[in-house]
């Protein structure tokens, strides 16, 4: 094998010397960075490429995966920067903006530019260098390995979401990608940037669609969660919804799972006098079946589960002991609840501790509580798990939302806004 360095500002200039040079045919085994980049100076990389045979410029056989799109091999244990890495391929797709290497745009001369078109620029230049300020002010401090990677274009971006309570090792992460990947022109300045990354992290996030029962199939969604997260209220709001705010209407049951004392129902059952439905009360696991056989005629089953537990240990046990001895034939969804209010370490560590119930599905509540929204990303990526709804306030039965990934995102970069949701 022959082994070739190609140099550049970034790693994709780099990388398009060593294309020009051996086509896709190389592989990719090294990307460094020989110097930092500092005020008033260049960064410079150099990435390793190794070339089978001895003629670069020989014909080879069909190229089986392009140069930018190989991983240098010292990074291949890191799997979650693969999945960024085929994230960010898609979007260049489906941007459609082509590496100028293969479609080089004809420059207009300087001298026939329109008058609005400089002044543009010069705008833009200007924002650059307010940016490139912000950027000097924050790395230093807090991302000392990035420090001398990151154009200044992505400055806000990484400040945004290194500020959402995102995992850095996913945001680090997601950011080398970015850089490898991100066509050439869409970095012309850091709203095109911010595009590009929105795309990339709505991309990341896995949602499930609310779907309707079929005619003769019915739901059966049972939440689980701590202690004051937002069960009961999401319960109601959900029997609301599916009872009188779709466009069929559902009938709709619910169950009330209490592992911990009798008496702690009242909440769910005034929810069920005033809208009308039936209520089954559970404490024993023999009971359950009969709760649910009982409730047969209902189209969607709601079952809400209380209960108060160091770590819900115990509180979990009985919830398994219930689901293991459900004789019916209903599927049920398990949708663990959990409030965004608290940080990605937590979510975690709830999300393990609840994960011995199959949990199907992630609601997350206490969205108008919150100012970060980088811990829920962060879970939902980590644990691939998908989210199903999120709830933004108090409000019975207003404050649900199905989820979707461009709120979560919106959110992210933009702030909570209850309009947009
Ligand atoms: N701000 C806010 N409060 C909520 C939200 N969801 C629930 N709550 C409040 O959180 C408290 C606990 O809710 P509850 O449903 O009883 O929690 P549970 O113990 O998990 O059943 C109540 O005061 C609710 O009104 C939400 O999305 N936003
Ligand atoms: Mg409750």
């Amino acid at each position: 094998m022959k082994i070739l360095t190609f140099t550049g500002r970034t790693p994709s200039e780099a990388l398009k010397k060593a294309k020009l040079e051996v086509g896709d045919d190389g592989m990719l085994i090294e990307t460094r960075e020989i110097q930092k980049k500092a005020l008033g100076r260049e960064a410079l990389y150099e990435i390793v490429i190794g070339i089978d045979g001895n003629d670069i410029h020989a014909a080879y056989p069909k190229p089986t995966k392009p140069l930018d799109k190989q991983k240098p091999l010292r990074q291949e244990s890191e799997d979650v920067l693969y999945d960024i890495s085929s994230a960010a391929a898609q979007i260049s797709e489906i941007a459609n903006v082509r590496d100028p290497l293969y479609n080089s745009v004809k420059e207009v001369p300087k001298s026939y530019e329109p008058k609005e078109l400089k002044e543009i620029k010069s705008e833009i230049n200007k924002l650059g260098d307010k940016v490139k300020l912000i950027q000097n002010m924050f790395w230093d401090e807090k991302a000392p390995d990035l420090e001398s990677q990151i154009p200044s274009e992505f400055a806000e971006i990484y400040r945004l979401a290194s500020q959402s309570g995102m995992d850095r090792d996913h945001l680090d992460g997601i950011m080398k990608m970015t850089l490898e990947h991100m066509p050439l022109k869409m970095r012309e300045n850091s709203a095109t940037v911010k595009r590009y990354f929105q795309t990339l992290l709505r991309k990341m996030i896995p949602i499930r669609r609310e779907s309707i029962p079929t005619p003769g199939t019915k739901k059966v969604i049972m939440l689980v969660g701590p202690t004051g997260v937002g069960k009961t209220t999401s319960i109601a709001k959900l029997a609301a919804r599916y009872s009188y705010l779709m466009q069929k209407r559902y009938k709709v049951g619910l169950v009330v799972l209490d592992t911990y004392r009798i008496g702690a129902v009242e909440q769910l059952m005034q929810y069920a006098r005033m809208m009308k439905l039936g209520i089954e009360t559970v404490v024993d696991p023999p009971e359950f079946s009969t709760a649910l056989d009982s409730l047969r005629y209902c189209d969607y089953i709601l079952i809400d589960t209380m209960g108060s537990s160091p770590y819900d240990k115990n509180k979990i046990e009985k919830i398994y002991e219930c689901l293991d001895a459900n004789d019916t034939e209903f599927n049920i969804d398990v949708v663990l609840v959990m409030p965004s209010s608290i940080k990605y370490e937590d979510l975690k560590l709830t999300y393990e501790n609840f994960s011995t119930l199959n949990v199907d599905t992630v609601m997350f509540t206490k969205l108008d509580e919150t100012m970060g929204f980088g811990n829920i990303f962060s879970l939902a990526y980590e644990t691939k798990k998908p989210i199903s709804y999120f709830s933004v306030g108090q409000e019975v039965p207003e404050d649900l939302v199905c989820a979707s990934s461009d709120f979560l995102v919106d959110c992210l970069l933009n702030g909570f806004n209850r309009s947009k949701a």
